[in-house]
């Protein structure tokens, strides 16, 4: 079956520095990506990789292996009441406090530098249920199958569900000697949907990226990269030295009606 790739929308497909123009444009699917070149300092990087190693690391169950630390709402998309994943929260927000005190909070610092630009409020996700987790934070060495992160479809019941505009952000901690780059493919997610369908957004086919204008970036330890996660994009398996990974942590980024940002992951 052949697919249609949807129309590009790039304007640039380079990496930009963060200010309130490039952070539009993002949300609006203009440009490929946002760096934050030096977000913190090697020392930082080293403290949260130490911490992550010794956190209270999961496995996702998907094809290639990925550790994580606290939740991912898209694992309660499907037969899970909301009240379940609310009542999660508290539990994985405690693994990723044990982490920021044994090194620092990325969330927090990734809040206050997109707040110092942004005109509306921005901050963690939360609706009459309860505050959102944002932060996960992943081994991914193995790679990441390409999928698609847009909540009008992974979360229709949820608040963010609203939201115009969706980034994924991530700081990496440490990387992989060779390898790790991520692409990100200019063909934004719009799969027919049977009204009340959650879609698999997980190991989508390559055709409805196929032909599409795409953007590689590298995941430089100390950096943060944002990109829009409704293009369907991939991270590629590498090789480490010794016992190292590739160690980020990050969530997403919406934009509600009214401009406010909301976090989550
Ligand atoms: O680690 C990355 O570069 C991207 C991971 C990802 O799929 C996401 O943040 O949505
Ligand atoms: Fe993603």
């Amino acid at each position: 079956m052949s697919v249609a790739v949807s129309a590009p929308t790039w304007t640039s497909a380079a990496e930009h520095a963060l200010d309130a123009d490039s952070l539009r444009q993002l949300l609006d699917n203009r440009i490929g990506a946002i760096r934050i070149a030096g977000f913190a300092t090697p020392a930082e990087c080293r403290d949260f990789a130490q911490a992550a190693r010794r956190g209270r690391v999961k496995h996702y169950s998907v094809g290639r292996k990925i550790g994580y630390i606290g939740m991912a709402q898209y694992e309660y998309r499907w037969n899970r009441p909301k009240a379940d994943f609310f009542a999660d929260v508290p539990a994985a927000r405690a693994d990723l406090q044990v982490v920021f005190d044994a090194s620092f909070d990325p969330v927090q610092r990734l809040i206050d530098r997109l707040q110092a630009v942004w005109p509306h409020p921005v901050g963690v996700a939360r609706e009459a249920l309860g505050e959102y987790f944002a932060g996960i934070v992943r081994f991914a060495g193995e790679g990441v199958d390409l999928h698609a992160d847009w909540a009008p479809l992974n979360a229709p019941g949820y608040d963010v569900g609203q939201i115009d505009g969706q980034l994924g952000w991530n700081f990496f901690a440490e990387e992989l000697a060779s390898g790790g780059d991520t692409t990100v493919h200019n063909a934004p997610w719009d799969p027919p949907v049977a009204p009340g369908e959650i879609p698999q957004s997980y190991g989508l086919d390559r055709d409805v990226v196929a032909g599409a204008p795409s953007l590689r970036y590298r995941p430089t330890a100390g950096d943060v990269v944002l990109f829009n996660s409704r293009n369907p994009h991939e991270v590629a398996g590498g090789t480490a030295v010794g016992d190292g990974s590739r160690i980020s942590i990050g969530s997403f980024v919406g934009r509600m009606p009214g401009g406010r940002l909301v976090l989550w992951s």
